[in-house]
């Protein structure tokens, strides 16, 4: 699942150009017994199985050895705290970064304990396992990485990346179904074109995601443009 995830689209090509290196682990290679278990039941009972610590520290240890000590070791699990695109942009300078998938009811806590990993969620949803949430993780890192996507100015425009929401993008046709594209978008006056792109992006964070403009960096038109949007919508009402 997690080679299938990393196979296709922006990340397979920068693997394939060597810009990253993902090398996935089967825990199952780091087991001892005949039926190379990785579960285990729940001390204390209760339902479903827990993760046997030694094939993960084991894992772990090999990494180690092969790939020298990681930047950071990351344990996926809802009890983190959130991965945002601050996290992914702290990530993305680090040379190695191993990330540990649960499954089942989670990990023996004692693994986490003892590789000193940080614990980090993708979201307050429940998952099958960690996988998903690694290669959520590794795609948002991988981005940041120069070279991965080719046009730089994609990412720097991102959502996020000025912690604002995005603006709405079209394409042709300029009239779909009885949908026209903005008029300003056809003018070609490009200073008008970035000034509704900044006003639209503001407009809808405010109506979307309000709490994003507590903390987003504005500058001084970004400002004066909300204070105005404010003003629009008090005469609305
Ligand atoms: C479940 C055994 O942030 C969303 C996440 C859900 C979830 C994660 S991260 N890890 C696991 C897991 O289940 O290890």
């Amino acid at each position: 699942m997690v080679e299938a995830g990393l196979a296709d689209g922006v990340i397979g090509r920068a693997i394939e150009h060597g810009l990253l290196d993902v090398q996935v682990h089967d825990l199952r290679a780091y087991t001892t017994d005949r039926h190379r278990s990785v579960d285990d039941l729940p001390y204390g009972g209760g339902p479903g199985m827990v993760m046997k610590p030694e094939p993960l520290a084991r894992a772990v240890e090999e990494i180690r050895t092969r790939r020298g000590i990681p930047d950071a070791i990351v344990l996926l699990s809802p009890q983190g705290r959130r991965f945002t695109q601050a996290e992914a942009v702290r990530m993305s300078v680090l040379r190695h970064v191993a990330l540990l998938c649960g499954r089942y009811e989670g990990m023996d806590d004692r693994v986490r304990a003892l590789v000193a990993a940080e614990e980090l969620s993708i979201g307050d949803y429940v998952l099958s396992g960690g996988e998903l949430a690694a290669l959520v993780v590794v795609d948002a890192i991988s981005r940041l990485v120069p070279g991965v996507v080719a046009d730089s100015r994609s990412v720097e425009e991102d959502s996020f990346s000025r912690g604002l929401l995005d603006y709405p993008h079209y394409t042709r046709p300029s009239e779909f179904c009885g949908y026209a594209v903005p008029d300003v978008l056809l003018s070609g006056h490009h200073e008008e074109v970035r000034l509704w792109r900044k006003k639209t992006a503001i407009r809808r964070t405010l109506e979307r995601r309000p709490e994003l403009l507590d903390t987003a960096a504005l500058d001084d038109e970004e400002r004066a443009m909300l204070d105005e949007i404010r003003k629009e919508r008090e005469r609305e009402q």
